[in-house]
This record gives C-alpha cells, structure tokens and sequence, in this order.
C-alpha cells in the first residue's frame, strides 16, 4: 500500500506545475509523501473547499499552496484548516510575481500562512520537511543530512 501523504500541495493553474514540479522532486528526493491538486480559489471555490477541510483527516501535515497573480488560494487554505500552510508565490508575466508575493505575505491578523521567495518551490518542500521533522525523527535526520551534505559542498 502506498504510505499516507503527508503534505498536500495546492496550485491555483495547471500553468503553475512548470514550478511546483520542483517542490515535488525535492519531496520525492526527502522521501516524503505527498499529494498534489489543481485547485483556483475563484475558479474552483468548491474542489478547494472540499480539498482543505478535509485536508487533516486525510492524515495530511502540513499543506503547500502555490499560485500567482491576486494569490488568494493559500489564505483561503489557511481558513479552511488548522494544519499550518507554505505559500509559494509564482513569477507572473506582468508584474513579476511581486502581485503573488504581496498577497500572500500580507495576510491579515488572525489567519497566518508562511511564504518562501517568489518561484521559491523548493524551499517549500525543505520548510514542509523540517516541519514534519518536529515530529517524526526520521525527517528530522534527513533535514540533519540535508544539512550537513549542503555544508561540504
Ligand atoms: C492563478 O492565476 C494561478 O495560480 C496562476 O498562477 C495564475 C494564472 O493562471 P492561468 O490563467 O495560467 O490558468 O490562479
């Protein structure tokens, strides 16, 4: 059977997958499981509704959100579920990405979400790590090896 994910990845477009692919592979090299969804927070108000609620019983840790432009999705996550929520807000074509970057880090008191560099997708998978690493051990001395083999480098 294959394991329960652990991190929920949440992208607004399927235009983001160029960048999310890439949280997905540093997950996959960390060994970390993992599901992945296609869901706008305007599109699709309902697939995220139904996809964040039930986020923690499906045995999901932390969630990752990614999406660009007016970069509501991970706020609207954040609502949803008491799991603790890494946004990444994708590069856009007209104003660079600082339009995704600002609506993410800008969240109003109350309702937190973390937020890595603008196309950070990788960061977001070591963060999701090191969160799970708080918990379960062998994450954590994956995030030591991690560590250690970024220092010799
Ligand atoms: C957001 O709008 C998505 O997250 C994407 O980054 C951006 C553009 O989406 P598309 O028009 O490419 O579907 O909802």
């Amino acid at each position: 059977m294959a394991d329960t994910p652990l991190v929920g990845i949440v992208m607004g477009s399927k235009s983001d997958m160029d960048v999310v692919q890439e949280c997905a592979d540093q997950l996959d090299e960390f060994g970390v499981p993992y599901e992945m969804m296609v869901a706008s927070a305007h599109r699709n108000p309902g697939r995220v509704h139904e996809w964040a609620s039930g986020a923690a019983e499906r045995g999901i840790r932390v969630v990752i959100a990614a999406a660009g432009k007016s970069a509501h999705l991970g706020g609207v996550v954040a609502a949803l579920t008491p799991l603790p929520v890494i946004t990444v807000p994708i590069r856009t074509s007209d104003l660079g990405g600082l339009d995704s970057l600002l609506s993410m880090v800008q969240m109003p008191k109350g309702v937190p979400v973390a937020c890595v560099a603008i196309n950070g997708a990788k960061n977001a998978a070591i963060l999701a790590t090191q969160i799970l690493g708080t918990a379960m051990p062998e994450y954590r001395e994956r995030m030591v090896t991690f560590k250690r083999e970024m220092a010799e480098d």
